[in-house]
C-alpha cells in the first residue's frame, strides 16, 4: 500500500518531500495559518522592496538638493528671481515629503519587525511541526511494522479462513447429503413402522383367528368325539337292528311260505301274484294293486322272473313295477330299490318319442324263454302284475 491512513483521515505519501510534508502537516493542524505564511512572505517582501525603493530615492532627492543649494554660477546670475523661489518651495515639499517618508520608513520598520517575530514564530511553530512529523513518522514507521505484521497474520488468518471456509463448505455439502439420507431413512423408518403397525394388526387379528379357530376345533373335536360315540353307538343299535330285521325277515318269510294265498292270487316263495283281466294305464294299475294290499311286481331274481313270464298270457304286456319318472335313464322299483337283474329287450329302454317312462313285461312265447323288459308310455292301457 502506498497510501497508510494515519490519525482521523489523514493519509501521507512516501514520494512527499519533508518539507511538503511539513507544509501538509501544517494544512492539517491549522488550514489557516497557510494563507497567512503566504501573504506575510508577499507583504515583507513588497515592504522590503518599497523600503529599499524609498532609500534609494531619499538618497537621490537629498544628494539633487544639496547640489541645488550649493553655490553656483548659475544661481548667482539668478538672484532674487522667480527660480530661487521655486527651488525653495520644492526643497520645502522636498523636506515635507522626506519627513512622511521617513514616517513610512518607521511604519515599514516596525511592520518588518512585527513580520520578523511572526516569522520566527511561525519557524518556532514549524520546528516544533518537525518534531512532532518525526515522532509521527516513526510512529507511522512503527505503525507500518504492526499494519504489516497485522497484514501477515490478517493473510494468515485469510488463508486459515478460506481453509475454514472450503472445509465449512465440504461439511455443509456433507451435512446436507446426510440430512437428505436422514430424510430417507426418516420416510423408509415411518414406513416400516406403518408396515410394523399393520403387521402387529394382522398378527392380532390372525391370533383372535387362531384363538377362534381353536375354539372352534376344541367344540368341533367335543362335537366330533360326540359323534363318534353316537356313530358306534348307533353301529351298535344297526347291528342289533340288523340282527332283529334278519330275525324278523326269517320269521316274515316263515310266514309268507306258512301263509295261503287269497283267491286269484298265485303262490310263488313267500310272495302272492295277481295278474289282471282288466287293462289300464301303469298308474291306475299300481293303484289297484295297492288297493287291494300289494304293489306292482318287483323282480329281484332270476326264478321270479321266470315266474311272472309264464304267469301272464304269452300274447299281452304286462305292466311291472318299473319307471324312470324321475329322472330319464335312472330306472327305479316302486320299492325305492335299484335294479339289480336286468333283461331288458335288445335296443332297450329307447324312450321312444321322449315318452316312455314305465316298464312292461313282454312274454317270450316259447317254453324256454323267460321274458324280457320294454319301457313303454305310461299312458299305455294293458294289464298288470300284482305282487304281495
Ligand atoms: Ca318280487
Ligand atoms: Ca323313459
Ligand atoms: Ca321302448
Amino acid at each position: 500500500m502506498d497510501v497508510m491512513e494515519m490519525e482521523n483521515d489523514v493519509y501521507f505519501n512516501k514520494s512527499l518531500t519533508m518539507e511538503e510534508l511539513i507544509t501538509k502537516d501544517v494544512q492539517r493542524r491549522k488550514p489557516p495559518s497557510r494563507c497567512l505564511t503566504v501573504s506575510l512572505g508577499l507583504l515583507c517582501a513588497v515592504l522590503l522592496a518599497g523600503n529599499i525603493g524609498q532609500i534609494i530615492y531619499y538618497e537621490i532627492a537629498v544628494h539633487h538638493l544639496s547640489a541645488e543649494a550649493s553655490p553656483s554660477p548659475r544661481l548667482d546670475s539668478l538672484q532674487g528671481g522667480d527660480e530661487r523661489k521655486s527651488c525653495e518651495a520644492r526643497l520645502s515639499n522636498a523636506t515635507g515629503e522626506t519627513k512622511k517618508l521617513q514616517q513610512r520608513l518607521d511604519s515599514l520598520t516596525n511592520e518588518r519587525d512585527r513580520l520578523q517575530t511572526g516569522f520566527h514564530k511561525i519557524k518556532n511553530e514549524r520546528d516544533q511541526m518537525r518534531t512532532s512529523y518525526n515522532a509521527s513518522r516513526r510512529e507511522s514507521d512503527r505503525l507500518r511494522t504492526s499494519y504489516d505484521d497485522v497484514q501477515r497474520k490478517l493473510k494468515g488468518l485469510q488463508s486459515d479462513y478460506d481453509k475454514v471456509t472450503a472445509r465449512n463448505n465440504r461439511l455443509r455439502i456433507e451435512y446436507d447429503g446426510l440430512q437428505k439420507e436422514k430424510s430417507k431413512q426418516r420416510s423408509s423408518l415411518q414406513q416400516l413402522q406403518r408396515n410394523h403397525s399393520s403387521l402387529r394388526r394382522d398378527m392380532d387379528q390372525l391370533g383372535r383367528n387362531y384363538d377362534e379357530m381353536s375354539s372352534r376345533i376344541t367344540r368341533l373335536q367335543s362335537r366330533y368325539d360326540s359323534l363318534r360315540r353316537d356313530n358306534e353307538q348307533l353301529k351298535a343299535n344297526h347291528s342289533g337292528l340288523l340282527t332283529d330285521e334278519h330275525q324278523l325277515r326269517t320269521l316274515l318269510d316263515a310266514v309268507r311260505r306258512s301263509r295261503m294265498c287269497d283267491t286269484g292270487w298265485t303262490k310263488f316263495n313267500t310272495g302272492c301274484y295277481f295278474v289282471s283281466t282288466e287293462k289300464k294305464n301303469w298308474t291306475s294299475s299300481r293303484e289297484e294293486c295297492i288297493a287291494n294290499g300289494a304293489d306292482l311286481v318287483v323282480v329281484d331274481s332270476r326264478d321270479e322272473q321266470v315266474f311272472i313270464n309264464r304267469l301272464v298270457n304269452s300274447t299281452q304286456n304286462a305292466w311291472i313295477g318299473l319307471n324312470d319318472f324321475y329322472q330319464e335313464g335312472k330306472w327305479m322299483w316302486v320299492d325305492g330299490s335299484a335294479i339289480t337283474t336286468r333283461y331288458w329287450q335288445d335296443d332297450q329302454p329307447n324312450s321312444y318319442g321322449g315318452e316312455q317312462d314305465c316298464g312292461e313285461l313282454v312274454p317270450s312265447g316259447t317254453s324256454s324263454g323267460i321274458g324280457e323288459w320294454n319301457d313303454d308310455g305310461c299312458f299305455a292301457v294293458q294289464i298288470w302284475i300284482c305282487e304281495k
